[in-house]
């Protein structure tokens, strides 16, 4: 069971104002660099990244900077709970010449986490053991001939750029280090490929090679009456469990949003943080932060350890306000959602879209050096099937616009609120889940990387009935005038239905054979009878092992195909098919 420290007896400002006293004077005294070390809690840590930076800002000077932690029991995590991934995700954006481990555990512990920086590190490894665990007295028992057989033996397998010694060490201890790494070649940095690379407790890589990622959008005030509630009632354990919701229905990030009516949203922000952090089947996936109001996201960004998004930036206040905000955000170390919004307002054209993102991206990566990998762009979802005729193109110019972004820009990803395409069925889901699944089939298809979506309540594509995915088929691709009004005929066949979970209650499939029932409950990520039908299964096998290579296998054939065929669109506990057969008539781009 992973436990994780959570208690906090000092601010993140508190913290970088003593980090900027204390990197001010060690420059002032003449340091030739700076060492951030016996990191046990990234959140410190990233507090004095912030501060360094700010010190280098304010001297106009530059030193180059090394980052160690610590990992402090044989859990294998950071006192903070984050696997070694995880933490370097967090604090990567300190571009530190060298990251490593020192402290606590001795070089036999140790081992293991060194290799595994060694792994992921694209600049140098350093490790600084203790010459063992102290013992009953007190003293530490690795002598020098002891830490010599380690350290020489993490050189020549390829994981160390720089070695030397923490507690129990002595000089003589250096020198046999020394001595014995001599010869031998150090660590090769090799540059790693380009991807997104966030954390909560865990790492979560983004990249090209990546499905489509869900954004829990339930935790929102704005977006759910139930969370609005919880919240205001200040009821937070129920607010908890609508984000383990999310994350146990497939989300990999969580969006939270506490903007609208909230008698104080920035302290509601920090106490759910706060609270999430140490719910650790919560604070495993990254942290989006959700608001229109800067005071609240920086607030947000001083809670959370991981390195999260946030949702968002624009050019709405002109291009001071955002290159303002962009550094600012660049020093926290976050991803960033940047809104197709500028001087003029919202885009809600293909060229507009473009054209803002564009325009925001060159002076993010051009002016700022912002990394592009950790710019999201949303070029705004906007309703169809309103009524209004100006409305009718809204999603095809979003689904054009994430083609022409992916194609001009590299490795801005993409990503928007599923949901808001929807609004006009509201209270209807067959219906909206019908219209996001056909939505995400095309923006999917064009490149679109991630979604804030109700986690868990995605429709598959081939279960919706032929004559509701002609009919949303046109609309969302603006097929003709009388889309609209045929969308709203059939709609109300469904109305007062519920919503695709109506799929998991419908138990029909129990009918099945044995084999078909557990290839549905794994492609549709049914867990409630995978016991008793794996042990029914045993009892027709000879061998357990033919139950593994027989059904189980054939299930995840099935799985395997439609991944193959790109048909699936969402990992996590549902799976979403696409149906290749549906005939888009979407324009080419210009
Ligand atoms: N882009 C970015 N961030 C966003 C949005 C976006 N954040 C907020 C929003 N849009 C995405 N989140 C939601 C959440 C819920 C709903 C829509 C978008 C939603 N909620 C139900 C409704 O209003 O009918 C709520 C029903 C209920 O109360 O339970 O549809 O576009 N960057």
């Amino acid at each position: 069971m992973l436990t994780i420290q959570t208690f906090r007896n000092v601010t993140f400002d508190e913290l970088k104002e003593a980090y900027v006293e204390s990197t001010t004077a060690l420059i002032k005294g003449g340091s030739d660099l700076i060492l951030i070390e016996t990191i046990f809690d990234t959140l410190n840590a990233k507090a004095a990244i912030f501060a360094v930076e700010t010190v280098f800002d304010n001297l106009g000077i530059r030193l180059p900077v090394m980052i160690s932690g610590t990992i402090t029991d044989a859990s294998g995590r950071t006192l903070s709970g984050q696997t070694t991934e995880a933490f370097y995700n967090s604090l990567r954006h300190a571009k530190p010449v060298s990251f490593g481990l020192n402290c606590a555990l001795g070089p036999v512990e140790l081992r293991q986490y060194v290799e595994e920086l060694s792994r992921i590190c694209d600049v140098a490894v350093s490790a600084h053991p203790n010459a063992g665990l102290p013992n009953a007295f007190g003293e530490y028992d690795f002598t020098v001939a002891d830490m010599n057989t380690h350290v020489s033996e993490w050189a020549s397998s390829g994981f160390l750029n720089i070695i030397g010694g923490c507690c129990g060490t002595t000089p003589a201890h250096i020198k046999g280090m020394a001595d014995s790494v001599a010869k031998l070649k150090p660590r090769e940095i090799a540059p790693r490929k380009v991807a997104c690379r966030l954390s909560g407790l865990e790492a979560l890589t983004i990249d090209e090679d990546s499905l489509f990622v869900n954004v829990g959008e339930r935790t929102n005030v704005t977006g759910s009456a139930m969370f609005k509630r919880l919240i205001k009632e200040e009821n937070y354990d129920q607010a908890i469990a609508v984000a383990l919701q999310q994350v146990e229905n497939g989300a990999q990030i969580i969006d939270i949003n506490m903007d609208e009516g909230m008698p104080d949203s920035k302290s509601a922000m920090v106490r759910f943080l706060n609270l999430i952090a140490g719910e650790p089947d919560i604070a495993k996936v990254p942290i989006m932060i959700d608001s229109s109001k800067w005071e609240i996201i920086e607030a947000g960004l001083q809670c959370i350890q991981g390195k999260g998004i946030v949702n968002s930036i624009s050019l709405k206040e002109g291009e001071d306000n955002f290159r303002h905000q962009a550094e600012l955000l660049r020093r926290y170390g976050a991803a960033v959602i940047v809104m197709a919004f500028d001087e003029d307002g919202q885009a809600d054209t293909r060229k507009r879209k473009y054209e803002i993102c564009h325009r925001a991206y060159h002076i993010l990566v051009d002016e700022i050096g912002y990394p592009a990998e950790d710019i999201i762009f949303d070029p705004n979802i906007f309703a169809v099937a309103t009524g209004i005729d100006e409305h009718n193109n809204y999603a095809v110019d979003f689904i054009e616009a994430v083609a022409d972004i992916k194609q001009n820009l590299p490795y801005a990803m993409i990503s928007g609120g599923v949901s808001n395409v929807s609004f006009s069925f509201r209270g209807n889901n067959p219906v909206r889940e019908a219209i996001h699944a056909v939505f995400l089939y095309h923006a999917i298809k064009n490149g679109m990387d991630m979604g804030i979506v109700n986690a868990g309540q995605l429709a598959i594509y081939s279960d919706i009935p032929d004559k509701l995915r002609l009919a949303v088929e046109d609309v969302i691709q603006n097929n003709d005038d009388g889309a609209t009004e045929r969308l709203l005929d059939i709609a109300q066949e469904y109305q007062g239905q519920a919503g695709g979970q109506a799929s998991k209650t419908d138990l029909t499939w129990r009918e099945l054979p044995i084999n078909e029932r557990l290839a549905h409950a794994l492609v549709k990520g049914i867990n409630e009878f995978i016991i008793e039908d794996t042990e029914e299964a045993r009892l027709f096998a000879d061998r357990p092992l033919d139950v593994i290579e027989g059904p189980l296998m054939d299930g995840m054939n099935v799985v395997g195909d439609l991944f193959g065929r790109r048909n699936v669109f969402t990992a996590g506990s549902e799976i979403c098919t696409c149906n290749e057969t549906s005939s888009s008539t979407l324009k080419p781009l210009y």
